[in-house]
């Protein structure tokens, strides 16, 4: 009889928890849409590669760094796309740009202003030299032994990053306005979810290719397609 009562009891708890999970995303759609951002580049990959000959053995002899990263259809791997102007956005999540195999990884990081938290999972001596304006510059050793450092970035700013240690070593922190962002996948692709419905302006940037913009009109619980064409 106790058993029975149990099993009513949480049966009940499922279906009110069921209940919730429905509710959400109809009142998510009332509010906004999505942005399905297509970013391509008609031309050649770009892969450096270079000889090295310090801290091999975390850093191996050869380095690679692929500036840029052209997949499946021409896509463009990296590009940071933000929805500038849009309200909201929530809170900053909090991103991590490490250092692993003596390269900056993800090569391209992206941020609303807040901390990043620079990693150094290579358990050697690294530095992180930002050549930034609207924000302070930053040129700070990293030790082995210091696995974080979080750094605050609070303008929105297309941010280099460098390693004196290593001089091969190259990667960005994209800081923009707001928590409406991505960063295109292997193929080009990125999604921005819960964007305010109405007309924005769609912001993409590459650390190679430059900027260009487009404007779109999104529409409540509805996803806006749009396609940028990157060009040298
Ligand atoms: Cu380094």
């Amino acid at each position: 009889m106790r058993r029975t009562l149990i099993v009513v009891m949480s049966t009940g708890l499922l279906v009110g928890a069921g209940a919730l999970f429905a509710l959400t995303p109809r009142a998510t759609a009332q509010g906004g849409g999505t942005i399905e951002a297509d970013v391509k580049y008609n031309g050649a990959p770009v892969i450096e590669k270079l000889k090295t000959n310090k801290d091999v053995e975390q850093c191996g002899t050869e380095q690679s760094l692929e500036k840029v990263a052209v997949g499946a259809n021409k896509g463009l791997a990296s590009a940071v796309v933000a929805v500038a102007g849009a309200k909201g956005g929530g809170a900053a999540k909090k991103v991590v740009l490490d250092q692993k195999g003596c390269k900056f990884q993800p090569y391209v990081v992206a941020t609303a202003p807040g901390d990043v938290d620079i990693a150094n999972s290579d358990g050697i001596l690294h530095n992180v030299h930002t050549y930034s304006t609207a924000n302070a510059a930053i040129n700070k050793a990293q030790p082995k032994f210091k696995k974080v450092m979080t750094e605050k970035f609070d303008k929105p700013e297309f941010i280099k990053v460098q390693c004196d240690v290593h001089s091969w070593m190259l990667g960005w922190i994209a800081v923009v306005p707001n928590g409406h962002h991505g960063i295109t996948d292997a193929s080009g692709v990125t999604k921005i979810d819960n964007v305010p419905a109405g007309k924005h302006t769609v912001e993409v940037w590459h650390p190679e290719l430059g900027k260009q913009t487009k404007e779109v009109e999104v529409k409540a619980g509805q996803t806006t397609k749009v396609s940028f064409e990157m060009k040298k």
